[in-house]
């Protein structure tokens, strides 16, 4: 018998890919400010928080800007993305997320999202899976990123568990450092080779099934 009585989300290559996005309003702003930014550049910012994105951008061009002239530059990208995700339809939710999700919840078990995201109720809303979530935990209820796992741990406590009685599902190295900084079980969604420190990796929740969890 399984102990798992929480399952924590993260957003972004987990439940949909909204990487492709970020990387064009990026590379926008890359652009804009006279140098290149690749897709290769843009696995760095994957999990990351947008302050942190801009400063890895600002290195890769070699530019130094004021922390006023930062935040305009986060906020000029962030309106573009926002314009992008503003667009989305539930034809983008990644295979078996929603299934995924209704099968845990068929089976008692909680859910959370766990995402670095200011902008996760947009998306939720928009792909029509906010009621998919016990608690919403993101960017905005934060003060450290992670590696840090205070996303996941504020996920545990809103649905009322312990760290130890929760798996996190994890497209990212960050993301899969702070479940396990946090205690808890991990599941990485991707290669194993980049992955290789969860508890079990998959290629998608499409993948995934309540037994795989129980023996986790
Ligand atoms: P925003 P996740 C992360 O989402 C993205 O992977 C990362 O690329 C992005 O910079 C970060 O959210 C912040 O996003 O600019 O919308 O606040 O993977 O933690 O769900
Ligand atoms: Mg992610």
């Amino acid at each position: 018998m399984s102990t798992i009585k929480a399952c924590i989300f993260d957003l972004d290559g987990v439940i949909v890919d909204t990487a492709v996005y970020h990387y064009k309003a990026w590379k926008r702003l890359a652009n804009e400010l006279g140098f290149d930014f690749t897709e290769h550049d843009n696995e760095q910012l994957k999990g990351v928080s947008r302050v942190r994105s801009l400063e890895i951008i600002l290195q890769i061009g070699g530019i130094t800007k004021t922390p006023a002239e930062q935040e305009e530059l986060a906020t000029r990208k962030n309106n573009w993305y926002v314009d992008m995700i503003n667009q989305m339809t539930p034809a983008e939710i990644l295979p078996g997320a929603k299934e995924f999700l209704e099968t845990c919840r068929a089976a008692g078990i909680k859910t959370a999202l766990g995402s670095a995201s200011k902008n996760s109720g947009t998306i939720l809303n928009k792909i029509n899976m906010a009621g998919l979530f016990d608690a919403i935990i993101d960017g905005n209820h934060v003060s450290k990123a992670k590696p840090d796992p205070e996303v996941f741990l504020k996920g545990a406590e809103a649905v009322g568990v312990t760290p130890a009685e929760c798996v996190v599902f994890e497209d990212a190295i960050a993301g899969v450092e702070a479940a396990i900084n946090g205690g808890m079980k991990v599941v990485g969604i991707g290669s194993p080779d980049v992955l290789g420190r969860a508890n079990l990796v998959v290629s998608g929740l499409d993948k995934m099934t309540l037994e795989k969890l129980g023996k986790l």
